[in-house]
């Protein structure tokens, strides 16, 4: 999991992504092989590249990270999970 003000700082980075606010710049960032699935090692290579990834976390939470938004339970974020994350106010996690 992440520290609440590095999900604030990934919620700035979305608005900045998303100018247009449907959330598709923001998810093409995050899904580097463009299949429509954000994956565990795609967030994390994505948040590393954005500074926000700690060395020392481990697989564990980027698995976490997904399963906080993963609403359909197949391990991976697809846009429509994405955008709800995007477009929801993160400071409840
Ligand atoms: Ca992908
Ligand atoms: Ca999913």
């Amino acid at each position: 999991m992440l520290p609440p003000h590095k999900i604030q700082e990934l919620h700035r980075i979305f608005s900045k992504l998303d100018k247009n606010g449907d959330g598709l710049r923001a998810f093409k960032v995050f899904d580097l092989d463009g299949d429509g699935f954000i994956s565990c090692e795609e967030l994390q290579i994505a948040l590393s590249r954005l500074g926000l990834w700690d060395e020392h976390c481990s697989g564990q939470d980027c698995k976490d990270m997904i399963g906080m938004f993963d609403t359909n339970s197949d391990g991976f974020v697809d846009f429509e999970e994405f955008k709800d994350m995007v477009l929801n106010d993160l400071s409840i996690y």
